[in-house]
Parts: structure tokens; sequence; C-alpha cells
């Protein structure tokens, strides 16, 4: 049930979505419905045909967007555009407000345009994000509320909002893009898991990253990971009150951890067990974390340790995010697509003892050289792709010189990663894992993780049964 009548008054001129999108696409909808003026900007015209077949608004080339600046009264744009792109600058220079799609569903509904304001859970950080929203999406269900996963997860926000049977909770996996272009925007309980270099290109400095992440952490219940030194300095020089830290180790006053193997709250409750830290999946320290990162904001939220313990008890880790795609001839091969930066390269390699890792595509601005240095003695061999493949194979030849290294200079995805199985094949021997787990991200190649990892996961899947056929 919209209400129009509470519409706030940047909203009630004509507006310039920047971007077709996902995102794009579901702030049209929404504002559409709510019969605003609205107008969608893109330099892609397929993108835009494709949206206006679905939606009925006008749309524009950024070039005309620019031209006719001085005709809209605020510009929402989608999150990967650049805050350096000529548009949006433009846009400030003249004086419009520049918000993105996550503060414009926030003001709409604090605003009341959809009945009682929803309860908004924001998880953010550089890895573990999609795990973390999951898990407690799934945490806030068994506590009896009726919540969903939006937001980076796949489903804009938006489309939330306006769902014909309410839901009451968001649980929001937020990017530091989402962020970047959130200035008022407050969660009820906000978690900010880990902070490693990610888009810096984007952000232009890992501090300016960080920042946009912390932006979670303005609300009444401000949750961190307690391991990450990087995090903490930055909350404590923010002088943040009445923190919340999660840990792998015995919890303090105000934490949530590990304690004779089981996960405990002593920040809610005093040493309240939640559930057994085994059989937490995804298995390792980087499961347990998120499991801890999400069972502190249900607490936060009042929910029982029972139901906590009964969601992570059903919980099944979504794709490419460290699945075993096949075990031949005692060699283990794991899909972790979802690795696209260091730091979820470390926790991906950290588990395994004779490593032959498919990595490469984009490093984002990432210094790959310390991942290498780190596991020098796990890494076997490097199978190489992708853009920044010189750069990788520098800081192998430097830091893991004893690693057979194989580059593949093929750019046609289904090749590449063809001839990268092929090598791995080739080479592994009884006791190695083929890990992709490539630390950089895939659209240089890719249409996105997914298809990196299908193609993976089907190479192999294809080459066994080869090998098997033949065998027979
Ligand atoms: N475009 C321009 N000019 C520009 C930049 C983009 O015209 O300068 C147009 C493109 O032609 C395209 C549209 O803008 O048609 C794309 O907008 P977008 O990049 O914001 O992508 P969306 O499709 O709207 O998807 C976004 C998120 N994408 C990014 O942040 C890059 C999705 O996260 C998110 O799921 C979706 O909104 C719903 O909230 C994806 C992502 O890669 C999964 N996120 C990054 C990550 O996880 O590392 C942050």
């Amino acid at each position: 049930m919209v209400s129009l009548s509470h519409l706030p008054q940047a909203l009630q001129g004509r507006i310039l979505v920047a971007g077709a999108g996902v995102s794009g696409l579901s702030i049209a909808k929404m504002l559409s419905e709510l019969h605003c003026d609205v107008v969608v900007a893109d330099d892609n015209e397929t993108a835009r045909h494709m949206l206006i077949e679905v939606v009925d608004v006008a749309d524009i080339s950024t070039a005309q967007a620019q031209e006719q600046l001085d005709s809209f009264s605020i510009v929402v744009t989608s999150p990967g555009w650049r805050p350096t792109s000529t548009l949006l600058v433009d846009a400030h220079r003249q004086g419009l407000e520049v918000i993105g799609d996550v503060e414009l569903a926030w003001r709409l509904d604090q605003a009341g345009v959809f009945g009682e304001p929803h309860t908004w859970l924001a998880v953010t950080g550089t890895n573990g994000k999609t795990t973390t929203t999951s898990m407690l999406a799934a945490m806030m269900n068994e506590g009896g509320f009726t919540a969903k996963a939006v937001g980076n997860i796949g489903i804009p926000v938006s489309e939330a909002l306006v769902a014909k049977n309410r839901i009451d909770l968001l649980v929001a996996e937020l990017s530091s893009f989402q962020l970047h272009w959130s200035p008022t925007f407050t969660p009820d309980a906000g978690v900010v898991l880990n902070l490693a270099e990610d888009h810096i290109d984007w952000h232009g400095s890992m501090r300016d990253y960080a920042l946009a992440k912390m932006e979670v952490l303005k609300g009444k219940v401000a949750i961190i990971g307690a391991d990450d030194p990087y995090l903490v300095q930055l909350t404590s020089e923010a002088d943040l009150s009445g923190l919340i830290g999660f840990t792998v180790n015995e919890p303090a006053t105000g934490q949530l951890g590990v304690k004779a193997g089981e996960l405990v709250d002593n920040a809610y409750g005093n040493n309240v067990v939640l559930a057994s830290a085994d059989g937490i999946n995804p298995a390792g320290p980087a499961g347990v974390l998120d499991a801890l990162a999400a069972a502190a904001v249900a607490r936060s939220q009042g929910v029982a340790p029972e139901a906590i313990a009964r969601a992570l008890d059903s919980f099944e880790v979504a794709g490419h995010r460290g699945q075993v795609v096949a075990e031949h001839d005692g060699v283990h091969f794991i899909d972790n697509s979802k690795a696209t930066n260091p730091h979820a390269a470390d926790s991906a390699l950290a588990g395994h003892d004779s490593v032959i890792w498919v990595v490469g595509g984009q490093l984002k601005g990432a210094d790959i050289a310390p991942l290498v240095k780190k596991h020098e003695q796990r890494i076997k061999a490097a199978l190489v792709l992708g853009a920044d493949r010189a750069e990788i194979v520098a800081a192998l030849k430097e830091h893991a010189p004893q690693a057979s290294v194989f580059v593949t200079d093929k750019t046609e995805p289904f090749e590449a990663m063809e001839e990268i199985v092929t090598e791995a094949f080739s080479i592994s021997e009884p006791g190695d894992t083929v890990l992709l787990a490539p630390a950089a991200a895939s659209l240089d190649m890719f249409k996105g993780m997914g298809q990196r990892g299908d193609l993976f996961a089907h190479n192999i899947i294809g080459t066994i049964k080869g090998l098997t056929e033949e065998k027979g």
C-alpha cells in the first residue's frame, strides 16, 4: 500500500534515473508506480530499450541528459556509476542532489510512502556479505519476522518495498558503492564484517572505500568484526560508542565469539550458547565469522538462540563460494569464483596444503603480492588468466618462485577456461586441490563471477566424464 501524499518535495519534480540496469529498472518501476515524472539515462541504447519495454517511462542518452540537466529536480544514480562520471559531476556542479537507489528507497520509506516504516538491517564488508546476509535473513524468518535479503545480493531494495505481500524487515547487503550514495541512510542495525583492499579504482583510496562501508554503523546498533585490526582502528578513531564485536576467539563482554566449540553471545546475554561451531556451512573460519556476525545482528533484534541454531542448521551456501565441484583420483576441484579480491582469495587458499591456483582477471587497483607471499608454501602451481595476468605473474615470480606458472592469453571465456582446466588435469597429483579463487573481478572476460565458476565446473565435469568413458 503506497501513500502519495507523503512524497518528499524533491521527488515531486522531474527525476533523472542514471542507469538502466537492475537498479535503474527497479527504481523506474517504483517511481512510476508513485506517478512520478521519471526519465532514465544510459550510455547503452540496448539497456534503455529493454527497460522501456517493461516500464512506461521516458529514456534518453547520457549526453542528452547532460544537456537537459536544468530540467531535473534530483538525480538517482545506479550504484555502479563512478562519482567522477561527467553526468554526475555536472549535476552536482549545477546544485542538483545526487543520491543512490538505497537512499531513495530509505527516504521514501521514512516518509511513510509504504505505510509504517520498515526495519532495516544492513550488512557490509569486503568479504562474506552475501553469506552473512542470507544467514541473517534465515535467522530473522526463523525468529518470527517477515524478512527478505535484498540489495547488492541482486534484489533491489525498492523491489522489496513495493512487494504485494508486505515484507516487514529488509536485510540489506550493501556495497561500498551503494553506501557512497546514501548520505542519510541510517539502518536499525548495521554490521561491517571486515575491510580489505577492493574497489580502490572506484573510490580513489582505501580510506574512502573503508569510510563508505562505515556508514552502516550510524544506527542504534553497530557491530564490527573485532578480529580485523584496520576496522578496529578506524572505528576507534571514529569514537563510536556501544560497538558490539564478533570474534573467532573467546568473546569478551560486548562480543559474540567461540567458546569450547560453540557460538556464544556475551553481548546480549551472559555467555549464552547459540549453536555448535561445527558443521556450519560454509566450513572454516570465514563461515564461523559470518554466522557470528549474522547472530549478533539477530540477537540485537531479540531473536532467540534456538531460532539462530535452526537457521544455521538448515543453511546452504550459495553458488561459487567454495563448493567442491568434483573429486577425481585424489584431487579436489573447488569453485570459489566469488573470491573477486585478494582478501577473499586469502580465506579460500588458507584451507589447503597443495594448491593448483586458478587466478586472475581485473585486480581493480589491489596489490596481489602480499597474498602470494603469504601463501607461497601452499602454491604448487598457478594457472593465470585475464586482464591483469602480467602483474600476477610478476608477483608469483618474485614471491613464489618454486611454483610452476601457466598463463593463458586467450580472452574468449570458453576457450580460456578450457585451456586452464586441461592444464590443471595434466599437472595435478593425488592430494592436490585445484582451486578457482581468482583474487580478481571477472568482467574483463566473463559475464560475471557466476559464468566464470560455471565454466570452470563445466570443463572439470566434462573432462572427468571423458576420462571415465576412456577407462570404461
Ligand atoms: N552505465 C552508464 N554509464 C556509466 C556507468 C553505467 O550508462 O558511467 C549504465 C550501464 O550501461 C548499465 C547500467 O548503467 O546499463 C548499470 O548500472 P550498475 O553498474 O549500477 O549495475 P546494476 O545492473 O544497476 O546493478 C547494481 C549492482 N551493480 C554494481 O554495483 C556494479 C549490483 O551488484 C546489484 O546486485 C544491483 O544493482 C541491485 O542492487 C553487483 C556487483 O557487481 C552484483 N556489485 C559489486 C560487488 O559485489 O563487488 C559492488
